[in-house]
């Protein structure tokens, strides 16, 4: 199965127990709004940690009704990231959302040695993307966090992404490895990467999906382009996730396809004990909605 498009998240995330979403910093109209629509459809049971009194006044000014949804009385933006990530490490809760607090405060205290959310495994970013352009949601990694990820590091991010496509059913998914072309240029360490990381697939080093690289965008996600370029591969045309060389490609891709294609986009983090819902102030209220059902959708 495959997602046709962002909306379809909403029929896997409201299969299976409601998942406790805990809002670090509650004071943000926008994740309020996300929130409270995703608690209306039965997704999620949430948690509001934050200024109370600030969140009920967004709350009044906005006709959002939230009687019947926790709310813990934390000013402090800094101490109620802290309680937030406190609650869910003992258990009290299955996703993390940033509301109000800067990324940077978030993931401080997410990789803290002692009360954090570690799992020993590498926390990545994945997004799913719906754009007119192409027949179906795509996915891209690493666009936020890791910075430049060498192969040990790509391995861990494409282990992270394909369970979390897996389990929102797409059973073998196609991964697209991308690089500036789509042969091997010993000048050119993606290119390198992507060889290998396709090689070890073939092998069952990487299990579950299927990769080809170095595959460049258009080859990608264009049958067309594949033709032209004499492509032979499962995955051209066709590309369920595609592995970003680093940040600065992967995030220019990310908000051109926002701001030029219109693209409807759901994101997290993966990796740590629960997903983390990690979204930037420019995303879209819709964006913040979709990515809340994406976590709870990929942990049912
Ligand atoms: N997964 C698991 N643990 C990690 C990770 C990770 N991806 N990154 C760091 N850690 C752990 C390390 O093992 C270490 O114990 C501790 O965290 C600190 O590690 P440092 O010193 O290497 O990490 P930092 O604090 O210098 O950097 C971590 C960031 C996530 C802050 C950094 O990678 C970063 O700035 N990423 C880009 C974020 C960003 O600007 N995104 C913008 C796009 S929206």
């Amino acid at each position: 199965m495959v997602l046709k498009n962002l909306s379809d998240l909403k029929n896997i995330a409201v299969n299976g127990p409601k998942r406790k979403l805990i809002l670090a910093a509650a004071q943000d109209k926008d994740c309020l709004a996300a929130v409270i629509k995703a608690w209306q459809d039965g997704v999620i049971e949430p948690v509001l940690v934050g200024d109370e009194s600030n969140i009920r006044e967004i709350c009044d000014a906005n006709h959002f009704n939230i009687d019947g949804i926790s709310v813990v009385n934390e000013p402090d933006i800094e101490t109620a990231v802290q309680t937030s990530v406190r609650l869910v490490h003992n258990k009290e809760g299955d996703i993390l959302m940033k509301g109000k607090a800067g990324t940077s405060t978030i993931l401080k205290s997410v990789l803290d040695k002692q009360w954090g959310l570690r799992s020993g495994r590498l926390l990545s970013h994945i997004a799913l993307f719906e754009v007119e352009a192409y027949s179906k949601v795509f996915a891209v990694t690493d666009v936020a966090m890791n910075i430049a990820p060498k192969l040990k590091e790509k391995i861990a991010i494409l282990n992270n992404s394909v369970s979390c496509l897996n389990a929102l059913g797409y059973k073998c998914p196609k991964v697209a490895i991308l690089g500036a072309v789509e042969m091997v240029n010993e000048n050119m360490e993606a290119t390198l990467d992507a060889a290998l990381l396709s090689k070890m697939n073939q092998r069952e080093q990487i299990k579950n999906c299927i990769i080809d690289g170095p595959l460049a965008f258009d080859n990608a996600v264009s049958y067309e382009s594949a033709i032209q370029k004499g492509i032979k591969s499962e995955v051209a045309g066709d590309t369920d996730l595609l592995l970003m060389p680093d940040i600065e490609v992967g995030n220019v891709l990310y908000k051109s396809l926002v701001f030029f294609a219109k693209a409807k986009v759901a994101s997290m983090i993966l990796g740590a004990i629960v997903p983390i819902v990690l979204t930037s102030r420019s995303d879209s209220e819709q964006s913040k909605y979709f990515s809340v059902l994406l976590a709870a959708g990929a942990t049912k």
